[in-house]
């Protein structure tokens, strides 16, 4: 760990897992902390817990009120990943500390594995590519799949940034799209439902693409996946939080709905054991923006967001929840 005794030095910790770009992405007057998880952070000494002026969250790791209170001239938060459901938003708005996600530069990434999430499922090509690798081709044809996106009617459970690029990729495809969320969203002509039910029931397909947290926990539940129906898929590209697990879990089970593509879990990275024995779902392991291209972008954007901060500077992309004044 770095010690820091010049004035003119910025004293960042480092949270959550180590990454090129940010470890190696900051001039010299920063002085990087760097801690992997909430149980390493416990060995950090409190003179240097109290010079922290900024924090990079760079995974998926808890930034709770208990973690932020023990930085207190914390300025800014700059979290890696679009979602900040891990951030605690409330604490920081009501402690004057900006908080940055990195939007937009992982868009098109997430709705390219939306999209091949969706035509795995449907298609069945995980199975399809079992079946070869075992030698069943040899000897019969791998069965029609049951599925097809040429006959299905998309229900989007989100229709922001990256629900739009997905519809863009479905309009492509000459799949009819509608989508659910609070409010229609500004220049989509797709049919917006204010009621996800209602949209369930008009649809075959659900891909969820919403943010997790309170006001979403458990949308997708045992009532939405009835109204989709036994010919129903169901894709979750948002959160585990989403949707509700257990009932998704006996939907599948029972043939409430046919198929489901997932690459969030509830309890990641832990997934039930009923899910990893299903035949009728495809699992991925929270890859939706996980090519090094797009990961790389997300990790500038991390340090960028700091670096234009302590240049006085407003930060590039802060949450609507901490706006900047003055700067
Ligand atoms: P965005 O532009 O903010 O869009 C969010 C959409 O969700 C909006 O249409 C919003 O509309 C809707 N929404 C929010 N709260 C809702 C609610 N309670 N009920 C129904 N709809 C609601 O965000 P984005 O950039 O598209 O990203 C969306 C989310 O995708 C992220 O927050 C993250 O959770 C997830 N994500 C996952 C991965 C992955 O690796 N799997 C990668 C990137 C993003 P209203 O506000 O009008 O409701
Ligand atoms: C990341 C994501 O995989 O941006 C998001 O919201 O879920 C992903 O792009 C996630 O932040 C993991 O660190």
């Amino acid at each position: 760990m770095a010690a820091n005794a010049a004035q003119d030095k910025v004293d960042v910790l480092i949270y959550g897992p180590s990454k090129p770009v940010i470890d190696g992405g900051f001039p010299a007057n920063f002085v990087l902390h760097k801690f992997e998880n909430q149980r390493d952070l416990g060995r950090l000494a409190s003179d240097v817990a109290a010079r922290i002026r900024g924090i990079a969250v760079t995974g998926l790791v808890q930034a709770d009120a208990a973690m932020l209170a023990r930085f207190p001239k914390t300025e800014i938060v700059s979290s890696f990943g679009v979602g900040y459901d891990h951030i605690d938003s409330k604490y920081a708005a009501g402690h004057n500390i900006v908080v940055t996600n990195t939007p937009d530069v992982l868009t098109e990434e997430v709705a390219d594995t939306a999209l091949g999430l969706l035509i795995a499922t449907v298609r069945e090509f995980i199975k399809a590519d079992r079946y070869l690798r075992a030698g069943h081709w040899t000897t019969q044809s791998f069965p029609l799949s049951p599925g097809s996106l040429r006959d299905r009617k998309v229900g989007m459970v989100g229709m922001g940034r990256i629900g739009q690029a997905i519809a863009r990729r479905l309009d492509a495809s000459l799949v009819p799209v509608v989508y659910h969320s609070r409010n229609p969203a500004e220049g989509v002509s797709h049919k917006h439902y204010p009621n996800l039910i209602e949209m369930a029931k008009d649809v075959d397909t659900l891909i969820a693409i919403t943010p997790g947290g309170p006001s979403t926990l458990k949308l997708i539940n045992a009532d939405v996946l009835k109204a989709l129906g036994p010919r129903g898929v169901l894709i979750n590209v948002a959160r585990g939080s989403v949707v509700d697990e257990e009932a998704l879990i006996a939907a599948l089970k029972d043939g409430t709905i046919m198929a489901a593509g997932l690459d969030v879990f509830a309890n990641e990275p832990q997934v039930p054991d009923a899910l990893k024995v299903m035949q009728n779902v495809v699992l991925l392991p929270h890859i939706a923006s996980a090519s090094v291209t797009t990961r790389n972008a997300m990790d500038q954007l991390v340090v960028d967001n700091l670096k234009e901060w302590f240049a006085g500077k407003p930060p590039i992309t802060p949450i609507p929840e901490t706006p900047v004044k003055g700067r």
